[in-house]
């Protein structure tokens, strides 16, 4: 077997992620530059499920590209220098994944972040990693921090904790643990004790984790750097008696503060299975009580509690500065790393003013809310399609009757047949093999004043004539001076002697429920005189939902005169016409479609060709 590095990671230390973890990574990289590295520390990443591509990330202030690699062979040729991985693979592909990794001799240091892996196969990549000296930390565990050097995927917390526990610059102490949560509570008991950590490792819950204490607590030994170690053992396993070993034959020589926690389960009946996989005594030997005493027997420094554990660092550590073993070194504030915007945001350091403002709808809680009533609500209280779009549309919860019309105006405008303009427009874009989409929106674009868009002109011109005190002829009259049609009047093909019964039904219901009708009752005087000119003159679907509406949002009570002037001037009313509509052109694109109908073409008998006279010959002869 090959021989294992006992430097795992230095100021330059180059590594892969495998995995999009883009927080990890950028966690990564605000680690390295508030150590003042020179570069970052992830090279590339791997991801076999996108194509090659590049990331974006910060370094400090400056927006900067990490590769992507699909094959983790190209990231290995392309990154020579990389001699660490750190694998966030799911439990089901980690093991693949690092066994690909030990094929490449570059890689001494791979970190397995996945819990759940099965032993079998940890023990695989246990084997594998002795015959080709590769050091694995885990797996099941957030991996490690070498302070001022490397810190391995989400090891240490956010940036504040990183700060508040000085991790950016190389302390005197050494820790191992099993756990990810112990480590980021060991970084703060040193950093408050001591000059600092100066590496620090947790291992992972698993049974058979990839490397033991006695790995790295030799490692330590074997640094120069490190002046004392602090291992938190736990119950279960035997292997803080290699440490005991290990102190007992000389082989470790440097100040070791140990506790093995787990101490409470001797208060329990049965045998107690902690958090990790591996935390379980299964004899006397292996209960956190008879380790710390064992360990304590050997010689290391074993508090009485965990409580305690803070103490007895600080005064192995106080002992080694007296003795001049530690000589803290000089305090150098580390460079600024800007806040991610969001993060700031949450702590209320910063406020931005919004680009976009929104009143009708917010989906950002746990439920949906449309103008203040949530989506529960609007079910439980019926509201319909009418109260739905009253919501959105006018921000109102209306009354039942309003709910109602708003439905029978969409139920009556829902198709008008395949002759109309939109319809005509939808079935030959249809034909003509395009989508739903595209069909429909061909369609509601001859929307306007001609066709179904005369809503909101009538609703105006009607409004302005009766407001004004002008009598219906009065009002007629004057259009007709000034050469304009009048909005909402006239019919292609309903007449008074071809009633439009959508008319009739909308009448018939606005009549018995409106507290008011001024104006229709006025639209409907300007008929009389309009038909009597000619029998197609009839205040049109359009015109009559315009001046209904108009009544409904003056008189219903839940609109102030300018705001039911507002609606109108926006353009609602004709969004009951497009809105309604809607449902018949999908319906005419479905049945082209149902049909085959093929692409259409139109006859050309039924084009009447008026070219200018020389044209024509010289098309002729
Ligand atoms: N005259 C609708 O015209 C139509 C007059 C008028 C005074 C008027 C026309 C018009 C205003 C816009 C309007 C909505 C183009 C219509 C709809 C939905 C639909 C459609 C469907 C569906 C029809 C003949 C004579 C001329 C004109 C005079 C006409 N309109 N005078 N005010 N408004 N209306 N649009 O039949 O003296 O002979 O020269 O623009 O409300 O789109 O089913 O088809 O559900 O899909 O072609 O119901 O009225 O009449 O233009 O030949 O005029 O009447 O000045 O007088 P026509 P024209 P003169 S509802």
């Amino acid at each position: 077997p090959l021989a294992k590095v006992t430097t795992l990671f230095t100021k330059q230390t180059k590594s892969l992620v495998w995995g999009m973890q883009t927080r990890a990574v950028q966690g990564m990289m605000d680690f390295d530059y508030v150590c003042s590295r020179n570069e970052p520390s992830v090279a590339a990443m791997v991801y076999p499920f996108t194509g090659d591509h590049k990331q974006k990330f910060y370094w400090g202030h400056k927006e900067i590209l990490v590769p992507v690699y699909k094959n983790m062979s190209d990231a290995m040729k392309k990154h020579p220098d990389v001699d660490v991985l750190i694998n966030f693979a799911s439990l089901r592909s980690a093991f693949d994944s690092t066994m690909e990794t030990m094929q490449y001799p570059q890689i001494h240091t791979i970190a397995i972040i996945a819990e759940g892996i099965p032993e079998a196969h940890t023990r695989k990549i246990i084997k594998a990693a002795d015959e080709k000296g590769v050091t694995i930390i885990g797996p099941a565990t957030v991996g490690g921090i070498k302070p001022g050097c490397f810190k391995i995927g989400n090891t240490g917390g956010m940036l504040d904790n990183i700060l508040a526990s000085k991790l950016y610059r190389p302390g005197s102490v050494a820790y191992v643990s099993r756990s990810g949560g112990m480590s980021n509570e060991l970084n703060n008991i040193i950093s408050r004790t001591t000059d600092g950590v100066y590496e620090g490792i947790a291992i992972g819950g698993d049974r058979y984790p990839g490397s033991v204490f006695t790995d790295h607590v030799l490692r330590y030994q074997d640094t120069p750097g490190v002046k004392m170690i602090v291992v938190l053992g736990e119950i279960g396993g035997t292997e803080e008696y290699t440490i005991c070993q290990a102190i007992n034959n000389g082989r470790i020589t440097k100040p070791v503060v140990c506790w093995c926690i787990g101490t409470c389960a001797t208060m329990f009946a049965s045998e107690v299975q902690f958090g990790h996989a591996g935390a379980c005594a299964n004899q006397a030997s292996e209960t956190a009580m008879a380790k710390n005493t064992a360990l304590k027997d050997a010689g290391a420094f074993v508090p009485k509690s965990f409580d305690e554990l803070g103490d007895v660092i600080q005064n192995v550590y106080d002992d080694l500065v007296a003795k001049g073993v530690i000589v803290p070194a000089e305090e150098v504030p580390p460079p600024t790393v800007p806040m991610d915007y969001s993060w700031a945001r949450e702590l209320g350091l910063i406020r931005k003013p919004a680009s976009f403002m929104t009143s009708i709808c917010d989906e950002r809680g746990q439920e949906l809310i449309y103008a203040g009533m949530p989506i529960t609500e609007v079910f439980k209280s019926e509201i319909g399609l009418g109260g739905t779009l009253g919501l959105l549309w006018f921000q109102r919860r209306l009354p039942r009757y309003a709910c109602q019309f708003i439905e029978m105006c969409l139920m009556v405008t829902a198709d008008h047949g395949p002759a109309v303009s939109g319809a005509h427009n939808t079935i030959v874009c249809a034909r003509a093999g395009k989508d739903l989409i595209s069909s429909l929106t061909s369609g509601l674009l001859t929307i306007g004043d001609r066709f179904g868009g005369a809503l909101d002109a009538a609703a105006k011109q009607f409004s302005k004539a009766f407001d004004s005190g002008m009598l219906p002829m009065e009002f007629v009259n004057k259009m007709k001076k000034d050469g304009k049609l009048i909005m909402g009047i006239g019919h292609r093909v309903k007449s008074i002697n071809n009633p439009d019964m959508r008319v009739q039904i909308l009448k018939d219901f606005v009549k018995q429920h409106f507290p008011s009708t001024q104006l229709l009752d006025y639209a409907l005087d300007v008929e009389k005189i309009t038909t009597s000119k000619k029998p197609n003159l009839i205040l049109n679907v359009d015109g009559f939902i315009g001046v209904a509406f108009v009544d409904l949002l003056r008189t219903c009570g839940g609109f102030t005169r300018d705001e039911a002037d507002e609606f109108v001037e926006i353009g609602a009313l004709n969004g009951i016409f497009v809105l309604g509509r809607s449902m018949g052109f999908i319906g005419h694109y479905l049945d082209q479609k149902r049909l085959k109908q093929g692409l259409y073409r139109h006859p050309w008998d039924d084009i009447s060709y008026v070219l200018p006279e020389h044209m024509s010959i010289k098309r002729g002869s």
